[in-house]
């Protein structure tokens, strides 16, 4: 670490707030009394498992990694504490040691200044023998917690996920076809993720399990870890993926023993239960179609989906073509197939059953 980026980690590490500020509450409308504005249509009913990601992080952000909940955490831990503690040894020795010399030795009137030596034994021995002992008790330590890191342990096939990543949204997968945008896990019990992309580099990083790992599109990689406390925890993306990769961000829900299954179980059943445009919708969010396309008429990488229904939409060979149901299956099966002027041919292949690209239709059509 630089001395000067140490300085800065000392100095805001030790006198962050504990916490950020919550914004302060909002005054009272100056118009309170004033009758109030209709009422919004009333929020679609939640399921337990949406009120329980929608709970406050258990650590809010401060400068440093909250308290691990990873049985496996030690070893990262451990190592980033020598190493932080060590830059700060040399970091104040070094400079106390050059502000004496400059003051000792400083050009006084009539004074020579001396040959440096040439050589000096007994200070070379030491200066390659002290940070070689050094750099060896390091790489022990990273080795043995990186051996930890990458020996997967044997799970149950509840506990093996399937994460998908794309620009810009998280797709979790569960044994028995249950996807998620939110990553839940069980408590006390190894959980393995096998990962891929559908378009660039992503990283999965989940601060409080001191994991983190590379997501490649067309080649899968794994991470695995095993959360000591319930609770929910931010996720982040941290490979720089594109314009909205500051957005890139989930939470993970560690449930206590037993919530976990009945978690599977019963999204299973709201997720079998769906079609049409509810379908559609669950699909709009959990597949990551929210991630290019808006419903507010606003471009992201693709067209928005606001009042596109029964229209003409013009092609790239000049012909054009209705928005209806074969134009929507054919966007999605074959994406570049039909592709319009002004879009960069980014829209990835996501397979969709042909239940699910009924339902996307008729949540388009519901957009007007
Ligand atoms: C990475 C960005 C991206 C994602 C993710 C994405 N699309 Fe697209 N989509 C595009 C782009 C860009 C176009 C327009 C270019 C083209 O037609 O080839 C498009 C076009 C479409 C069209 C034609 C719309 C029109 O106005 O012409 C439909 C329908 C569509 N996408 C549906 C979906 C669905 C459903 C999903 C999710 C399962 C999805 N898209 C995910 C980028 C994306
Ligand atoms: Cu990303």
């Amino acid at each position: 670490m630089k001395p000067y980026l140490l300085a800065f980690a000392l100095v805001f590490g030790l006198f962050a707030p504990p916490a950020m500020a919550q914004p302060a509450a909002a005054p009272p409308p100056a118009a309170a009394v004033a009758p109030a504005a209709p009422a919004a249509a009333p929020p679609a009913e939640m399921t337990w498992w949406e009120k329980e990601a929608a709970k406050p992080y258990v650590y809010e952000g401060t400068y440093w990694l909250p308290p691990a909940a990873n049985k496996d955490a030690k070893g990262p831990d451990d190592l980033f504490i020598w190493v932080l503690g060590m830059s700060a040894f040399f970091f104040v020795a070094i400079t106390a040691c050059v502000v004496y010399f400059v003051i000792k030795y400083r050009h006084k009137p009539g004074r020579k200044p001396e040959p440096s030596p040439s050589h000096n034994d007994v200070l070379e021995i030491t200066w390659t023998v002290i940070p070689t002992i050094i750099a060896v008790i390091l790489f022990v330590y990273g080795w043995r917690s990186y051996i930890s890191l990458t020996s997967i342990p044997e799970t149950r096939p509840e506990n093996q996920i399937a994460v998908t990543a794309q620009k810009w949204n998280w797709s979790f997968r569960y044994y028995n076809g249950v996807e998620d945008n939110v990553l839940h896990v069980p408590v006390d019990q190894p959980v393995k993720l096998t990962m891929t992309s559908t378009d660039v580099l992503h990283s999965f990083f989940v601060p409080v399990f001191r994991v983190k790992q590379d997501i490649v599109p067309r080649r899968f990689t794994y991470v695995w870890f095993w959360p000591t406390r319930t609770g929910v925890y931010r996720l982040y993306c941290t490979e720089y993926c594109g314009k909205d990769h500051s957005l890139m961000k989930t939470k993970v829900v560690v449930h206590s023993a037993g919530n976990y299954e009945r978690y599977l179980s019963e999204a299973f059943g709201k997720q079998m239960s769906l079609s049409g445009a509810a379908l559609g919708e669950s699909v709009y969010k959990k597949k990551g179609c929210e991630g290019c396309h808006t419903l507010d008429g606003s471009v992201r990488l693709g067209p928005s989906f606001k009042g596109v229904w029964g229209t003409d939409v013009k092609l790239g060979d000049g012909s054009s073509v209705k928005f209806d149901e074969a134009y929507v299956r054919n966007s999605i099966q074959a994406p570049q197939g039909q592709s319009r002027p002004g879009f960069p041919p980014s829209m990835p292949v996501i397979p969709l059953s042909d239940k699910e690209i009924e339902g996307m239709a008729e949540f388009i059509k519901a957009q007007k």
